[in-house]
């Protein structure tokens, strides 16, 4: 079992990958189904392996006990059990093993294997919950035919449903039915899927480029089917992308997606039978948001996208984990940039990135994309594997440009289909199709850590011509104390003062540690704009004045550029207050900078709203804390609030005005409507922020008209983090309105977990105790717990009483799922990073779980690395 009692760890080693000794062609699967004691009768026909080394069938397990072991159809004695693992001695080349196991799906509260969520059942296998069903050779490389007969009882699990295409079906007069499905296409065991229960179909087809049609169903119970358009629209656009960018075609008759409510990450891209968090499925105006809105789309276009980049060409092993997921991950959001504002969508990636990704790969749990070792491949399933592998490949479609990448995707998918892959596969495919050299790019899979690049610029009058000196270095991470110059390719332009204009970008592409370009034609010193579209996942500290940079925010043409702009002259202005560095007149002076500068921006008619949306946005206090060692997270929050307040004070008519626009405007899916909600809400944070009696009207009266759910989340947002009587009144009503929306209680709990308000550890302690509050659903415990985790005012309160919650919910969660328990430790783990009283406070915690006498082996392995 995954519990780590007492033994040392086991380190699985990226260099120690050896191809199995047997493979299985074909498996034909078995299932009485009961919710209860499942019934699994595992036949499989395996072949010795000529690359492998002679040595025995290892079938994993996970908790699994064999009923019967037998071979070519007689039972077989030479089996032993090798800790969790059964080992069969086999003579020969090929044969017939059969085994039967009984598992209990009820008793299944980690959500890996097969499990029970509401009466249904359903399965999550990746990445090794295949064996906590039926033994089985449970890695990546072994592919197989599946075949697969599931018997239930009919009025309790009426649906029944596997991957690949129904086969037969019919009914016993027991009152069990039964339905036996096969998959044509070879997968491995992390990618099997079945489902029963009582659930109802939304349906539509999509007849793919070579005029195939396919049936697809989206699988939800009685009542949520009226919220399956968003998702089945996400779809259809998916099928259609991926055939136009891709050139991928869908392989199967049928795609199935199944909703459910427990479920321990977003979705999972079993083959024909993709199974999703209800989050990522259900939507309505009345219930969703426009970010579910959008959450929605970009998730059913990742799993359907993993069809063929995931699927069809798989991992080798678990350490190649970022060659589908970063892959699929640039696909969703190449795809999501195409449906709807491109620079929108790539500010947003870019922050999620910030906030996520930089300070893990600045912390103790940092990783390549493609990790040399692990304890618990559940532990990788992280941001630096999913958004900055999509960053390294985002990168080669900068060098390569869009139709030599494309003609490199097309060599990859040719070269490997049917195949399971590795990274290094992936970067030749790459290189052959595109005719890029990637030698030396290969660093950014070897080495963890975010790249620091100084750029400086000198102008020669004289001659007219600017020199941009880099220096770049990789920062020290665990293991990894001396790096090697990466490649990083910067998008660049060089603005002439006088005009405002620049002739033309320059891809620059750093490869040494410090290298110098030189560029003609220019009287006087230019405005330097670079990393322009985010061409590179790294951290750039230009020489770039606040003239410079109100310039940049106002002008460039580059949208993102712009908003870079906007965000770094407020960082370089919080930066400076957090540590002291400005005095009352540089103070004035930088907030008045920003404020015209933001000021401009909201009054610039050229500008659509959702961009403006972007350009007003502070930077969050995750990023502002990466960039202060040691950091009080206490001083940036507070420096950070008193800028939003004075800006809410400075434009404080502008922002009623835009409150009052905004508000005007009639709910709708598209950008203007969508604009003007996202702007309503940031309106009322910073009027919230500079009078909190007048936003609270606002809010309220933006809560009592609202139509829909982004209005109604920001208004609550914002009353929430105010102590007024209003707030309450419009919890207690949100409460009521939706008490049988499960998704929609989840925002009821992260709203109050995340809130402004000063007694939130307090809120949180009383709704963890709160009749709707369940540790055995991760979406109720993320809505709580991580809302609470990422609120800094709050998790960093001084006395540590912040940290001692997360670790309660650690030690309480990790018995009943380790995997989504694991999770909240890296909040912890900052504490290397943090100023030396809290940093004390936060290792005691990690200390504290340490001694417990159990731990998931999830659980320990953060725990342990984040003490190191
Ligand atoms: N492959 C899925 C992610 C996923 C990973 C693990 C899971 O169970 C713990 C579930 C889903 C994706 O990238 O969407
Ligand atoms: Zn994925």
């Amino acid at each position: 079992m995954k519990d780590s009692a007492s033994q040392p760890p086991v380190v699985i080693q990226r260099a120690d990958y050896r191809p199995p000794a047997w493979l299985v062609p074909d498996i034909a699967l078995d299932f009485l189904l009961d919710l209860a004691a499942t019934q699994v009768t595992a036949t499989l026909d395996v072949e010795r392996n000529a690359a492998g080394d002679g040595g025995p069938l290892r079938l994993n397990g996970d908790g699994l006990v064999a009923q019967s072991v037998s071979v070519d159809g007689e039972p077989h004695s030479a089996w032993a059990m090798d800790g969790d693992d059964l080992v069969v001695e086999l003579p020969g080349d090929a044969h017939q093993v059969t085994i039967e196991t009984t598992i209990d799906p009820t008793a299944n509260t980690q959500l890996s294997g097969l499990y029970a969520s509401g009466g249904l059942l359903c399965t999550q296998c990746e990445a090794e919950g295949f064996r906590r069903i039926t033994f089985f050779p449970d890695r990546p490389d072994v592919l197989s035919r599946y075949t697969v007969t599931l018997t239930a009882d009919k009025a309790a699990f009426p649906v029944l449903l596997s991957n690949g295409n129904p086969m037969d079906s019919g009914e016993e007069d027991d009152g069990t039915h039964w339905a036996i499905w096969h998959d044509p296409w070879p997968k491995p065991s992390y990618l099997f899927a079945l489902v029963a229960g009582d659930l109802i179909a939304t349906r539509d087809r999509f007849t793919t480029m070579s005029g195939r049609d396919v049936d697809l169903a989206i699988w939800v119970r009685a009542g949520d089917e009226t919220r399956t358009a968003h998702a089945m629209r996400a779809l259809i656009a998916s099928m259609d992308w991926d055939e136009k960018v891709y050139g991928r075609e869908y392989d199967l008759d049928l795609f199935n997606i199944v909703a459910v409510s427990d479920f321990n990450a977003g979705a999972m891209e079993n083959k024909g039978l993709n199974i999703f968090n209800t989050r990522y499925i259900l939507a309505d105006p009345e219930t969703a948001t426009d970010a579910d809105y959008d959450g929605v789309e970009g998730v059913v276009a990742h799993e359907y996208f993993h069809n063929w980049s995931g699927n069809r060409v798989t991992c080798r092993d678990w350490f190649q984990l970022s060659l589908k997921e970063g892959f699929t991950v640039l696909r969703d959001q190449q795809f999501s940039a195409d449906q709807g504002s491109a620079p929108v969508k790539r500010i947003e990636d870019v922050r999620v990135l910030r906030s996520a990704q930089f300070p893990e790969d600045s912390g103790p749990l940092a990783h390549p994309i493609r990790p040399d070792s692990y304890q618990e491949i559940s532990n990788f399933y992280t941001a630096t594997v999913y958004n900055k592998g999509a960053e390294v490949i985002r990168m080669m479609t900068v060098l390569a440009g869009p139709e030599r990448f494309r003609a490199g995707t097309d060599l990859y998918f040719e070269r490997h289909d049917g195949e399971a892959a590795t990274c290094e596969d992936f970067v030749t495919a790459i290189e052959d199709g595109a005719g890029l050299d990637l030698k030396q790019f290969r660093r950014w899979y070897e080495q963890a850590g975010t790249p620091q690049v100084d750029v400086g610029m000198t102008h020669d009058a004289a001659s007219g011509t600017v020199t941009l000196a880099f220096k770049q270095t990789v920062p020290p991470t665990p293991g990894q104390p001396v790096k090697q110059p990466m490649v990083i390719p910067l998008r660049t332009a060089l603005f002439d003062r006088a005009t405002g204009r620049h002739g033309g970008e320059h891809l620059i592409v750093l490869a040494d540690a410090a290298q110098t370009f030189t560029f003609d034609g220019f009287a006087e010193a230019p405005v330097l704009s670079i990393n322009r579209g985010f061409s590179a996942p790294v951290a750039i500290n230009a020489p770039q004045s606040v003239e410079d940079l109100v310039f940049l925010a106002g002008h460039d043409d580059d949208a993102f550029a712009r908003y870079e702009a906007m965000q770094q002259l407020v960082v370089q202005h919080l930066v400076a207050a957090v540590e002291g560095r400005l005095d009352d007149a540089s103070r004035e002076a930088g907030r008045a900078a920003i404020g015209g500068a933001l000021g401009a921006i909201l009054a610039d008619t050229a500008l659509d709203d959702l961009m403006r949306g972007e350009l007003v946005m502070l930077p969050g206090e995750a990023y502002l804390a990466e960039q202060i060692n040691p950091v009080d997270p206490a001083r940036v929050h507070a420096e950070r609030e008193a800028l939003k307040a004075w800006l809410g004070r400075e434009l404080g008519d502008a922002w009623r005005g835009l409150h009052d626009r905004c508000t005007a405007v009639p709910y709708g899916l598209d950008a203007a409507a969508r604009g003007a909600r996202k702007l309503k809400t940031q309106a009322l944070v910073y009027l919230a922020a500079a009078d909190p009696v007048e936003a609270a009207q606002r809010a309220k009266a933006q809560y009592d008209a609202a139509d829909n759910m982004t209005d109604r989340q920001g208004a609550l947002m914002v009353l929430c983090g105010l102590d007024v009587p209003a707030r309450d009144d419009a919890l207690a009503h949100f409460h009521a309105r939706f008490a049988d929306n499960r998704l929609v209680i989840d925002k009821w709990f992260s709203l109050q977990a995340g809130s402004l308000h000063p007694r939130a550890l307090d809120h949180v302690r009383a709704l963890a105790q709160h009749a709707d509050f369940t540790l055995t659903n991760p979406n109720r415990v993320r809505a709580l717990y991580m809302a609470f985790a990422a609120n800094p005012q709050a998790f960093h309160a001084a006395d540590g009483a912040g940290y001692a919650l997360i670790a309660d919910l650690i030690l309480a969660l990790d018995p009943i799922n380790g995997n989504v328990a694991a999770r909240f430790v890296a909040p912890l783990g900052r504490w290397r990073r943090i100023e030396p009283v809290r940093a004390a406070l936060m290792r005691a915690q990690l200390e504290r779980i340490a001694a417990a006498p159990r731990l998931s082996r999830d659980v320990r392995e953060q725990v342990s690395k984040s003490l190191d």
